[in-house]
């Protein structure tokens, strides 16, 4: 009887659960830090000469820091797309954005395939997911998934404050509404009222954002959280700008030569350290999984007469599957998991974050495009079950024309969809993508385009057709 008494008191602890959590310790909070445009080589930590990002470099000290993170496509849609459910753009049939989709460029050798606009409701999302293990769960900023059917409160978030159906506010001051672009479209934020004259974008959200974390309580949160900045309209506060535009004229040799832009990262850079500021004034820093990325790769056309950024040493940007396109800067910092100050160069993209948390929370994994991470967040080094990267994006750009690559190893190929020529870079050796070795490794080049064409197929990836005159 005794025996059967002592059993009976460990039967909790034997169904206690095995994997994941540890028993007392409550699921983590995550803030998911998302960039518009942000370039690789935008940030201080990423070796950018003229922007201030004390912030962030700071941060990136306390975290781990990917040196080949990737987003999963060139361009904002489809990679938010990526990211809220660990699907790949070219399986969602989104690979642009709603407006372009419906209003693909004419006179040019292919047409582009009818894209989804609008981010199906039938997917499950990160948000959604988190919703089911009792999160709170919030969206702030860029949301750029779809038309009102298809806004933040309808796929997975209790709250949304800024996201709409538009890629960018019509400025970056209050009120946040105008006449946009060559159209004088009117647009707005939504969910901004009570503001003063002069008050900044950036600036509100983050206010938004502590309001958001001075709001938890028992449950966990997921604060989505997505600056508009560095986004065009290009407008960064005038005395910041003005500090800018006098040390571009004092340094003829600085790459980056926008004084706005990096205005704008100024902005965002104070305005992460206030959200990570709060998080540890009200000790939550330990248990929150903080994750800072980018969408695509930095903006290199021009905007009211100058450059926007350059991805130097990376080619080229936004919009093209050169590396200054896609390559993006990526920090992660779970306190007891990331080492501070850790840095990994292993190949990771977009599709691996949903992954990445669900394991995090101890769930399995399930069927997703990218991969979970949290080996490496353990250990940088530790061998990732992936050998092979894909990008689609069968449209034009200022940088490009429709075109497919592959990553596998340190070999990147490139096979544009009007002629089927193909580029072949070794990042390793050419991380500029300067020489293109197609022609030196025929072999390769042939397995390479094989196996981008399989998954294609595998994928059902949209392909543009030829346009006929
Ligand atoms: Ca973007």
């Amino acid at each position: 009887m005794k025996a059967l008494f002592v059993w009976l008191l460990l039967i909790p602890w034997m169904m206690r659960p095995l994997v994941g959590q540890e028993v007392d310790k409550p699921l983590p909070n995550i803030v998911f830090i998302l960039v518009d445009d942000l370039g690789w080589a935008d940030l201080g930590c990423y070796g950018a000469d003229l922007h201030e990002t004390p912030h962030i470099d700071r941060f990136s000290q306390s975290a781990m820091r990917f040196t080949q993170a990737y987003a999963a496509a060139p361009v904002c849609t489809p990679t938010r797309a990526a990211i809220l459910t660990g699907l790949h753009p070219a399986r969602l049939h989104m690979t642009i954005w709603h407006e372009a989709s419906a209003d693909p460029p004419r006179g040019k050798p292919l047409l582009p395939p009818v894209t989804q606009g609008n981010l199906a409701l039938h997917h499950t999302t990160l948000a959604e997911w988190l919703q089911s293990k009792d999160y709170e769960t919030t969206h702030i900023g860029k949301w750029h998934l779809g038309s009102a059917g298809f806004y933040p409160e309808l796929q997975g978030f209790d709250l949304n404050i800024g996201g709409s159906f538009w890629g960018c506010p019509p400025t970056f001051f209050y009120p946040y509404r105008g006449p946009f672009g060559s159209r004088k479209e009117m647009r707005y934020v939504p969910r901004m009222e009570g503001g003063a004259p002069g008050e900044y974008l950036t600036d509100r959200l983050t206010d938004e954002a502590l309001k958001v974390i001075a709001q938890a309580g028992e449950k966990p949160f997921f604060l989505n959280m997505c600056y508009y900045t560095v986004h065009t309209p290009i407008e960064g506060k005038p005395d910041v700008a003005a500090k800018y535009a006098a040390r571009i004229q004092e340094n003829p040799n600085l790459r980056h030569r926008n004084a706005h832009y990096a205005a704008m990262v100024e902005a965002l850079d104070e305005n992460v350290g206030r959200l990570l500021g709060e998080l540890e004034r009200r000790d939550l820093a330990e248990n929150t999984i903080v994750i800072l990325t980018s969408d695509n790769g930095g903006f290199v056309s021009e905007y009211r007469g100058g450059q926007v950024t350059t991805n130097h040493p990376l080619r080229s940007g936004k919009g093209s599957l050169y590396e200054g396109g896609v390559r993006v800067p990526l920090m992660v910092r779970w306190p007891g998991t990331t080492s501070p100050g850790s840095v990994c160069d292993e190949p990771v993209t977009s599709c691996d974050f949903f992954p990445t948390l669900r394991q995090a929370l101890g769930s399995p994994t399930s069927e997703h495009d990218g991969v979970s991470l949290l080996s490496l967040l353990k250990n940088p080094q530790a061998p990732l079950d992936r050998d092979a990267l894909f990008w689609h994006y069968p449209h034009y750009y200022a940088t490009t024309e429709p075109v497919s690559g592959v990553r596998i190893g340190d070999w990147k190929l490139l096979e544009y969809h009007r002629d089927q020529r193909t580029e072949l870079y070794h990042l390793a050796e050419d991380m500029s993508e300067l020489q293109n070795l197609a022609e030196a490794h025929p072999e390769r080049t042939a397995a390479m385009r094989e196996r981008l064409h399989a998954w294609r197929v595998a994928v059902d990836a949209q392909m543009p057709t030829v346009n006929h005159p």
